[in-house]
């Protein structure tokens, strides 16, 4: 048809449109525009849009981490874990075909390799979290269980030699009696307390306390491996449902640093470790990273309480300090969740060297840091074992309270039990669980016990061996109940000193242990005190009420437990049974076990709780005081601070650590 050019007629566009037409398709172009954005941002499940359209600096790992530290998006540890669980290997059962594989975690924990200094520069600001979360795209994180399973040197569970060659004998009893205590205060604290943190025994119900900022269930999570070692089945299978279904992360409250690392994070790492499964392992990870700022100090020394809520670290003032035995104890667990997590941050904060396997570097060097840190005018240290080494020691003794804003000592005073122990403990046990192979730890450790040797070791007028309080000079002539360890570690330690010092310390471990005896052997209910003292004439025993009470504490035994395997001399299993017969005298009640407020009394009134540490240390020491030895042989396990088993590195001959390929 022909086109007649008609009066008035404007002159077509090309696609022969009039301008208000034009102006109108214009507008609705436009607005359709504006809609498919919008949609992008709308849309339900819209990541895979976004990262076509936006640019990639949004999606710089790390971010999301910093904004869930600090509380802003709602907790995922709700979510089901990423992988399907691997069938449950039964307490007992030390074969780990069914655990988890590399394939099968498939879409499991991953991590993001940084992409270059920016993306190193947020992670270190993030706390070095990154894009590590279940579903998350990027390197797949890769735990090999059986390799690791593979690489230990005796049967988790041992082989059990005794109970063949003598079926019905009296240690076998023993053993099933402490097996029994465990049931009955397992099934107490499920029937009165389950899900609170520790039963109280005489008003039948749960205590939660201020510790663990809001986290609930530190008996069940203590228990774990307790009760796998015994072979409770049941018992264990309960405990692992509660800690799937009710475990929960988001919470908001003021957690201690230590106990949280030492009873949470020890226990979910050894349950992992026991059993491969993977709700364990995502656990620990999520909870170990609720703890991160907590290092986010001038001196990279944490300070011991943490904000769960504001993601902040306590008590900020110059004028406060942290304590030795909790920023000196996290090395153990730190390294392990590092291992789990493949994230180095955890081991950057409590200062140990990278795996040799690790395949990407997620923080810059040591040395790098450092520098940088200079050029800003901060000078910030990370690395505690670092500033431990460098730091000034009064005659080569570490004082109980450093400034974590200054580096400084606070005051000078220096002890082996509360508030300086599980320091030493993890020094020694740094070097074993190593593989042998972190020399600084060892150095650091004998140097330590030889000031200790020189300063704070005493022997009594009635020839008891003792290690003393120190305060700037003057002795306290008394131990804690919690310095008894300290038997069971120089125990421990005898082995790898220098040839001509080892029969002096098993000698001097020996020594020690029997001076803690005495402590108890002193009172009335054969329990010993949480303080006893060597002054005017009395040895041994506690001098006013106020230290005279027994709350289930486990170092006593738990020396016992070390002298047994490295003398069996039967003189330890003596004692322990001592204790058996004590507690199920003085500490037993209808609803559970129950501390008691004085020892030397033969009715003490009770104190109404059940620490869990009763059932992750207590029960646990004794029993295997009379297990076989390679049960949760020292070759493959060291116990952190709360009895909880963390392996050995027996890396191969490429040095991959654990379950590295
Ligand atoms: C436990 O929580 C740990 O052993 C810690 O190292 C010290 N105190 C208690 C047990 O007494």
């Amino acid at each position: 048809m022909l086109m007649r050019k008609v009066p008035g007629f404007v002159p077509a566009s090309p696609w022969g449109l009039r301008l208000p037409q034009k102006f109108l398709f214009l507008l609705f172009l436009s607005g359709l525009v504006t809609l498919c954005f919008g949609a992008l941002f709308l849309l339900p499940h819209s990541s895979r849009l976004k990262r076509l359209f936006l640019a990639p600096r949004t999606q710089q790992p790390g971010l999301e981490m910093v904004a869930e530290i600090a509380g802003h998006i709602p907790a995922r540890e709700q979510e089901p874990p990423p992988n399907p669980a691997p069938a449950v290997p039964a307490p007992g059962e030390d074969n780990p075909s069914s655990q988890a594989s590399p394939r099968r975690r498939k879409g499991g924990l991953r991590r993001t390799r940084p992409t270059g200094p920016r993306e190193e520069a947020t992670a270190v600001r993030g706390h070095g979290i990154l894009a590590s979360r279940p579903g998350d795209e990027g390197i797949p994180f890769r735990f090999d269980f059986n390799a690791f399973r593979s690489r230990l040197r005796h049967p988790v569970l041992g082989t059990r030699a005794d109970e063949s060659q003598e079926p019905q004998s009296r240690v076998r009893a023993q053993r099933e009696k402490i097996k029994e205590m465990m049931q009955f205060a397992w099934q107490s604290y499920k029937r009165y307390a389950m899900g609170k943190n520790e039963l109280r025994p005489l008003t039948k119900d749960g205590y939660e306390g201020n510790m663990f900022g809001g986290l609930s269930g530190a008996t069940v999570i203590d228990s774990l491996d307790t009760l796998y070692l015994m072979e409770l089945k049941e018992e264990f299978q309960e405990a692992k449902a509660w800690v799937e279904e009710s475990f929960h992360l988001n919470v908001s409250g003021e957690a201690s640093l230590f106990e949280v690392n030492i009873r949470y994070i020890g226990g979910l790492l050894s349950a992992f470790y026991l059993t491969g499964e993977e709700v364990f392992r995502i656990k620990a990870i999520r909870l170990g990273e609720k703890l991160l700022p907590a290092f986010n100090t001038p001196t990279g020394i944490p300070k011991g309480v943490v904000s769960f809520k504001s993601g902040s670290w306590g008590w900020a003032t110059a004028g406060s300090s942290s304590i030795l035995a909790e920023f000196g104890s996290l090395h153990l667990e730190f390294l392990h969740l590092t291992e789990l997590s493949g994230n180095q941050v955890f081991a950057e904060k409590a200062s140990l060297p990278p795996t040799p396997s690790q395949t990407a570097p997620a923080l810059p060097p040591a040395e790098q840091r450092d520098e940088r840190a200079a050029a800003t005018g901060f000078s910030e240290v990370r690395n505690i074992r670092k500033v431990l080494r460098n730091i000034e020691k009064p005659f080569g003794l570490y004082p109980n309270f450093l400034s974590p804003v200054s580096g400084n000592w606070v005051q000078h005073h220096v002890s082996v039990g509360g508030l300086g122990d599980s320091f030493y403990e993890y020094l020694i046990k740094s070097w074993l669980m190593s593989g042998k192979t972190d020399m600084e730890a060892k150095n650091m450790y004998y140097e330590a016990l030889e000031a200790i040797e020189t300063y704070l070791l005493n022997v009594s007028p009635g020839g008891l061996t003792y290690i003393a309080e120190w305060r700037g000079g003057i002795l306290d002539h008394k131990m804690g109940h919690l310095a008894c360890f300290s038997g069971g570690m120089i125990a421990l330690g005898a082995e790898d000193a220098k040839e001509e010092k080892r029969a002096h310390y098993r000698e001097l471990a020996a020594q020690i242990t029997k001076t803690c005896h005495e402590s108890y052997a002193r009172s009335d209910t054969k329990l010993g005190p949480e303080a006893f003292w060597f002054n005017s004439g009395r040895e041994a025993v506690a001098t006013q009420l106020s230290e005279s009470y027994y709350i289930l504490r486990p170092e006593v035994v738990e020396s016992y437990m070390y002298l047994w395997r490295q003398t069996h001399d039967h003189i330890y299993r003596e004692w322990g049974w001592e204790v058996v017969l004590a507690l199920e005298k003085y500490c037993r009640t209808e609803a559970g076990f129950s501390g008691i407020q004085d020892v030397y009394s033969s009715t003490p009134n009770h104190d109404n709780k059940q620490q869990s540490f009763f059932l992750a240390e207590t029960l646990k020491y004794l029993y295997l005081l009379f297990s076989e030895d390679d049960l949760l042989s020292p070759e493959d396990w060291v116990f952190n601070t709360e009895a909880h088993p963390l392996p050995v590195n027996h890396s191969d001959s490429s040095g991959r650590a654990w379950g590295r390929h």
